[in-house]
């Protein structure tokens, strides 16, 4: 009877060494292709907004449509994008882009 339970155990033991490891499937994270995407925002701090010269530095978080992890950078911005309330130091919702190999703001939403 103790050689059927020992068996047994060993049996169960192995049978969970044979699950099946479920393979990785990475494909549903490729990059949305629709409208959508052009929507999304990233997080940022605004480190030092220059109106006149049409130019943000922002500390960001990942920025998945430049594939660009979080750090801290300049972008350009044309004139009417940033809103009169947003000042340094302010949290910001963003939206970037590379325009003609520059690093573009086109979008800001001042965050609560
Ligand atoms: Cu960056």
């Amino acid at each position: 009877m103790k050689q059927i339970v020992l068996r047994t155990a060993l049996a169960l033991a192995f049978a969970s060494l044979l699950q099946p490891v479920v393979a990785m499937d990475h494909s549903s994270h490729a990059a949305p292709v629709a409208k959508a995407a052009n929507q999304v925002l990233s997080e940022g701090k605004v480190r030092r907004l220059d109106r006149g010269a049409g130019s943000v530095t922002i500390t960001h978080g990942p920025i998945e449509n430049l594939g660009m992890g979080a750090m801290t950078m300049t972008f350009s911005f044309k004139q009417g994008v940033v809103p009169a309330s947003v000042k340094d130091g302010d949290q910001v919702r963003f939206r970037a882009e590379e325009k003609d190999s520059q690093y573009t703001v086109v979008r800001v939403v001042p965050a609560k």
